[in-house]
């Protein structure tokens, strides 16, 4: 800002311009200095590590600065030194590398050439290798499983051993990303629903996506791999302290990859084993609804909500969508079509199709196994009663149930 204002003004008189000039390096020197005044979190280190992987990655990331700047202040004080002692101008004699001395060339040559093997392959080769080999290790003495699935814009989460699964969605409001309101606390860094890990327990993480490549990045675990659509991808933590863990999507995967955010609460054990058992109950009780009759405004305020979750990042709160990318749900012949057939059973390309099963190729993944009978139940229901689209009908969970 300052250097574009300066040059536009450059130009005038040539005092004027001298002066522009200094100010001008002046500023530059300040921000040179100061570059912490310009990140509004700046940190000089790594964040806190906290599992194993992170304080060795650290520990690794140390000891290579340490040795890097010890050879840099070693090689460029012989160089400086040499280049002083040694100049033409002070009428020093250059080397003749002929007869025996030129055999002695060799060895003072052949000496820092394996000093710097010495430190490549031993002081840095081994402790590497052995780190990676180390976070290779998803399997020795794995307490638990937990799979992460990445899909445009949101990570789900599923302990396979608990038969628990839900799907994390970033929480800042829209108001917030629109400068419509003070950014909050954690802007960009919260969710509706975190993971929830036990801390001293070797948690192995099986890593996979439905759409495109995502990572799963989280800086104070020291893991960050990414999540490949057709891959079955592993890494694992072991949290050593409690707290609230905060990281991204770190692969850049679509037009909301800045709003996927990672958010994992690590807990003591009998804590982590009281809320697994909350969230069967809360899957028990959310199957249960399948078997009821909902009315059609419980329906459409339900959808609502699931709408704004799982559809509104591609469908638009208007559900005008951002043709020709995502298609308008408003109006939208689909969605303005039959629910099912007479005999209650889905018709290809309608609505309640695409809802469940997707569209391959497309950002329109299936919605079948993450969203619940209720859940999608109620969006279908929400859509055709929305956005200006009046088909006045519904669809219950139970025909949902049905359809699997
Ligand atoms: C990642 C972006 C994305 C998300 C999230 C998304 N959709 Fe879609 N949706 C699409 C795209 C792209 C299409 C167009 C597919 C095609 O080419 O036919 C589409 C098409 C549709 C259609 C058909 C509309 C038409 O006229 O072609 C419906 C209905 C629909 N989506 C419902 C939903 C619902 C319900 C949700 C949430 C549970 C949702 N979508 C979430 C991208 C998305
Ligand atoms: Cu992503």
């Amino acid at each position: 800002m300052t250097s574009v204002t300066l040059h536009s003004l450059a130009g005038g008189s040539s005092q004027a311009s001298a002066r522009l000039r200094r100010s001008r390096s002046r500023a530059l020197a300040a921000g040179l200095l100061l570059p912490g005044a310009a990140a509004a979190e700046y940190k000089f280190n790594f964040p806190e590590p906290v599992t194993p992987i992170a304080r060795e990655t650290l520990h690794i990331h140390n000891e290579f600065m340490l040795i890097i700047t010890i050879l840099f202040v070693v090689v460029f004080a012989i160089m400086i030194y040499s280049m002083i002692r040694h100049r033409k101008s002070i009428g020093h004699a250059p080397a003749k590398f002929t007869g025996p001395r030129g055999a002695l060339q060799w060895f003072w040559a052949l000496i820092p050439f394996a000093i710097l093997l010495f430190i490549d392959f031993v002081l840095m080769g081994i402790p590497a290798v052995q780190a990676i080999v180390n976070m290779e290790d998803t399997q020795t003495r794995a307490d638990m499983v937990l799979k992460v699935t990445g899909m445009q814009w949101k990570w789900q989460y599923e302990y396979p051993e608990a038969g628990v699964k839900f799907i994390s969605t970033m929480s800042t409001p829209r108001e917030q990303i629109a400068n419509g309101e003070a950014k909050g606390e954690h802007y960009l860094l919260e969710v509706d629903r975190p993971v929830v890990l036990p801390v001293g327990k070797k948690v192995r993480i099986l890593l996979t996506s439905t759409d495109v490549i995502h990572t799963w990045w989280v800086p104070q675990f020291g893991v960050k791999r990414d999540a490949i659509p057709g891959f079955l991808r592993e890494t694992w933590v072991l949290i050593e302290k409690p707290g609230t863990y905060r990281g991204q999507c770190a692969e850049l995967c679509g037009k909301d990859h800045g709003f996927m955010p990672v958010v994992v609460h690590a807990v003591p054990e009998p804590e982590y084993l009281a809320w697994l058992e909350e969230q069967k109950l809360a899957a028990k009780t959310a199957a249960s609804g399948s078997d009821r009759t909902w009315s059609r405004d419980e329906l459409i305020a339900e959808g609502k909500v699931a709408y704004d979750k799982h559809c509104v990042a591609c469908h638009q709160a208007d559900g005008k969508g951002l043709p020709p990318a995502f298609p308008a749900l408003a109006g939208s012949k689909i969605v303005d079509g039959p629910l099912l057939d007479a005999n209650g059973k889905l018709i290809k390309d309608s609505h309640v199709d695409r809802v469940l099963n997707g569209k391959a190729n497309t950002a329109m993944q299936a919605f079948r196994n993450t969203l619940s009978d209720v859940e999608l139940a109620a969006v279908i229901t929400y859509e055709r009663n929305s956005f200006g689209n009046h088909r006045g009908d519904m669809i219950q969970p139970a025909q949902i149930k049905s359809l699997r």
